[in-house]
């Protein structure tokens, strides 16, 4: 009788969250909202309550794809949250608004961002950036759009390779790309005006918790008197770090790293593959958002008004 029917939409876009077709903490917020209003066209519920399961069933499937990205439970949470109305009729119809309206917010939200972050980038200045985030690439094409010459140091990111992605936005843009391996960073800072990184959550403490490698990075942008940038819409706080929970990394497949025939040939080793780090407030000298800059132990202020103190998970089952 509790049964809930999750439509294809809702199941792909969980399997493509998973695998990575779908990646980037902003782009995965944007996709899950996207498989939540098409849950809410699909439903074949019988009655409000048996609509609302589903729509609560699909949230869960989609809010077990990845562990770090705070992006993607702030998504179902904003979306779940509005769902209101005394029938079938009017409850699709605020699923579909809401999600809508958080997808573009999401988009205005990085224009604003972009236009704030690019304030940080002088005409001719070097940016060196690790893995691929819309929200740091937002930053860079604000200060094209308004002529400035920028480069780029770009890192490939392994294992995932994410650096091409960032290499081949930035060629569409005119803006010179250098690839380089992940280990040569330190030796290229000198060369750089800024480190630019994205995030997948932010901590009430102002830490940033990236892809890996953006902590020992930022500790060699220190070390060099390069400043570090973090561009971050405010649906990368992470609310629950008020009242103390800590942030999960992802521990990805140890195939990513090694493949088995080789891991064979070896011998007996163990294979470690976190997906993200924390990189603390200390090595940080902005967090730049659609609401203005913050130096990272003032981005508290920002998640308490958005936030309070409470935070509800829409999606479990009353
Ligand atoms: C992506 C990553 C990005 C953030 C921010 O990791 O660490 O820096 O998600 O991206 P993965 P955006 O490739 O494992 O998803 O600014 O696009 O939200």
């Amino acid at each position: 009788m509790n049964e809930t029917s999750l439509c294809p939409e809702v199941r792909e876009t969980a399997r493509e969250i998973e695998s990575m077709e779908i990646r980037g903490a902003a782009t995965i917020a944007d996709a899950a909202a996207g498989a939540l209003s098409a849950q809410a066209d699909a439903s074949d519920a019988a009655d409000p309550e048996a609509f609302r399961r589903d729509m609560r069933a699909a949230a869960r499937e989609l809010y077990a794809t990845r562990p770090t990205a705070v992006s993607l439970p702030n998504a179902l949470r904003y979306v779940l949250a509005g769902m209101e109305g005394p029938d079938i009729g009017a409850l699709r119809n605020s699923v579909r608004y809401r999600a809508s309206k958080f997808r573009e917010d999401l988009t205005d939200a990085q224009e604003r961002l972009g236009r704030i972050g690019s304030g940080r980038l002088r005409d001719g200045d070097v940016v060196m950036t690790h893995c691929h985030s819309t929200d740091a690439m937002a930053c860079v094409e604000a200060a094209v759009d308004s002529g400035k010459e920028l480069e780029a140091i770009v890192k490939e990111t392994r294992p995932r390779n994410q650096g091409h992605i960032t290499a081949r936005q930035l060629r569409g843009l005119d803006v010179p790309v250098t690839l380089i391996a992940d280990n040569a960073a330190h030796r290229f800072l000198d060369d750089v005006d800024h480190l630019l990184v994205g995030a997948d959550s932010i901590a009430a403490d102002g830490s940033v918790v990236n892809k890996i490698g953006t902590a020992g990075l930022a500790v060699s942008a220190r070390d060099r008197g390069v400043p570090v940038m973090v561009a971050a819409q405010a649906i990368k706080l992470h609310p629950k770090t008020l009242t103390g929970a800590a942030i999960e990394i992802e521990q990805r497949d140890e195939a990513e790293l090694i493949d088995p025939e080789t891991r064979g040939e070896i011998g007996e080793i163990a294979v470690s593959n976190p997906a993200f780090d924390v990189t603390p407030p200390r090595h940080v000298d902005a967090i730049v958002t659609e609401h203005g800059q913050f130096p990272p132990e003032s981005i508290v202020v920002l998640m308490r008004e958005l936030f309070g103190e409470s935070v509800e998970e829409p999606w479990t089952e009353p």
